[in-house]
C-alpha cells in the first residue's frame, strides 16, 4: 500500500526535524516560498491530487494569501484536512471548507499559558502603574515622578469571555489573592467553574476592580466595552486586554482614562494594530505592549508541534485534536 501524502504550506521554524520524521510513513510535499499564483497552478496541474491533509504554516498567508473560496475550490478532492497554524484562523473561508467536507484545526489550547502570562503581566504593570518609573530609570532620573500603585490581594478580577485563556488567567490570579468572578454567554459547569463567580455582564462591569477581557471578536462583541458600560464600572478601575483590540472602543477608553474613571489599563492588543490611539500613547498611567501575548519559544514550538499532532490524528484516525468550533458539529463523523 502506498504512504499517504501530507502537504507542508509555507514555513517551519522550530519542528522541522519532527515533520521530516513523519517522512517514514508519509509522502512529504513541501510548498514553503512561493507565490499565490504559482500555488494554484501547482493544483490545477494536479501536483497534490493525492494529498490527504495539509499543514497550513502561521506565515503561509504571504506565500498563497487568504484560503478563500478560489483557492478552497482549487485544492484537490483527495484533500480532507486543513490543520492551521494559530490560534485565529480569519485567513481561511470556513463556509468553503466545510462546503467541501474539508475539516479544519487551529491551535487554541497552546496559546493559553502565554497569553495569560502576559495578561498577568499586564494587570501587575497597571496595578503598580509601573510605567512611569521603567521610563524614568531609562531616562536616568531613577523613580521618577512614580506614584504608589496598588496590589492584587484582596481585588475582585472580573473575567469576561471564561474560555481557556481566561481560566488561565484566573488561575494565576489567585495566587496573588484576588478574587475571581466572570461573565460568558454560558455558565461554565462546575469543574471548570472552580471559585469563580458567575455575574451579568452587568454586574461585571458594576463590581470588578481589575476587568479582563478575553473573548473573541465577532460582529456581536466588537466594541462590547464602549462610553456606556465604562459608564457602569467603579471609579478607578482597571481594564486588561489580551484578546483583540476592536472589544474596546479605543477612543472612548482614553476617554475614561483622561478622566480618571479608568485608573490605568494593561494592554498588547489595539483596535487597528500597528496604530495606536495617541491618548494612550503619551499616558503614563497605559502599560501597553505590541501584541506579544503568544511570542515565546516554547510556545511557539508547542503550536507548531498541536498542528502536527492534527496533521497524524486526520491520517491515521480522520479525526482532529483541535476542530474549530464552528464544524465540531456540522462535520463530525463526515468522513
Ligand atoms: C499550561 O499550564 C498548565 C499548568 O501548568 C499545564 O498543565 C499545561 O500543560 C500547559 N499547557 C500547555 C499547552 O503548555
Ligand atoms: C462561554 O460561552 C461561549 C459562548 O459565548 C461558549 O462557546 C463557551 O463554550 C463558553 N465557555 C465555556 C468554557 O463553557
Ligand atoms: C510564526 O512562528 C514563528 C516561529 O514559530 C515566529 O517566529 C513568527 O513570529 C510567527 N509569525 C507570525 C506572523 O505569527
Ligand atoms: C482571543 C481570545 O482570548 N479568545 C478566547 C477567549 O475566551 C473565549 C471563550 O469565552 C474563547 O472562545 C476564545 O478562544
Amino acid at each position: 500500500m502506498s504512504k499517504p501524502t501530507v502537504l507542508l504550506i509555507g514555513d517551519l521554524t522550530h519542528a522541522n526535524t519532527e515533520w521530516k520524521a513523519y517522512g517514514s510513513k508519509y509522502n512529504l510535499k513541501e510548498f514553503r516560498k512561493g507565490t499565490r499564483e504559482q500555488f494554484l497552478s501547482k493544483c490545477k496541474a494536479g501536483e497534490y491530487n493525492d494529498v490527504v491533509a495539509l499543514y497550513r504554516s502561521n506565515t503561509s498567508t504571504s506565500e498563497t494569501g487568504p484560503f478563500n473560496e478560489e483557492l478552497v475550490s482549487l485544492l484537490p478532492s483527495s484533500l480532507k484536512f486543513i490543520c492551521h497554524n494559530g490560534a485565529g484562523y480569519d485567513n481561511i473561508e470556513v463556509d468553503a471548507c466545510t462546503k467541501r467536507g474539508i475539516k479544519v484545526s487551529s491551535t487554541p489550547l497552546a496559546v493559553d499559558n502565554a497569553t495569560a502570562d502576559v495578561g498577568i503581566f499586564l494587570l501587575l504593570g497597571a496595578l503598580r502603574q509601573v510605567w512611569t518609573p521603567l521610563k524614568a530609570i531609562k531616562e536616568g532620573r531613577w523613580k521618577g515622578n512614580a506614584q504608589l500603585g496598588h496590589d492584587p490581594r484582596g481585588k475582585l478580577l472580573g473575567i469576561l469571555g471564561m474560555g481557556g485563556i481566561g481560566r488561565a488567567m484566573a488561575d494565576r490570579a489567585r495566587a496573588f489573592g484576588m478574587t475571581i468572578a466572570y461573565h460568558n454567554r454560558s455558565r461554565l459547569p462546575a469543574e471548570l467553574e472552580g471559585d469563580a463567580t458567575y455575574l451579568s455582564f452587568d454586574e461585571l462591569l458594576a463590581r470588578s476592580d481589575v476587568l479582563s477581557l478575553n473573548l473573541s471578536l465577532n460582529a456581536n462583541t466588537r466594541h462590547i466595552i464602549s462610553a456606556k458600560e465604562f459608564a457602569k464600572m467603579k471609579d478607578g478601575v482597571v481594564i486588561v486586554n489580551t484578546a483583540r483590540g476592536a472589544l474596546i472602543n479605543e477612543k472612548d477608553l482614553v476617554a475614561a482614562l483622561d478622566s480618571g474613571k479608568v485608573s490605568s489599563v494593561g494592554l498588547d492588543v489595539f483596535e487597528d494594530e500597528p496604530k495606536i490611539e495617541q491618548g494612550l500613547l503619551t499616558n503614563d498611567r497605559a502599560f501597553i505592549v505590541p501584541h506579544i501575548g503568544t511570542m515565546t519559544w516554547e510556545t511557539q514550538k508547542e503550536m507548531e508541534l498541536l498542528v502536527l499532532r492534527n496533521l497524524e490524528s486526520a491520517v491515521e484516525t480522520g479525526t482532529l485534536l483541535t476542530p474549530i468550533p464552528e464544524q465540531k458539529d456540522k462535520l463530525n463523523g463526515h468522513l
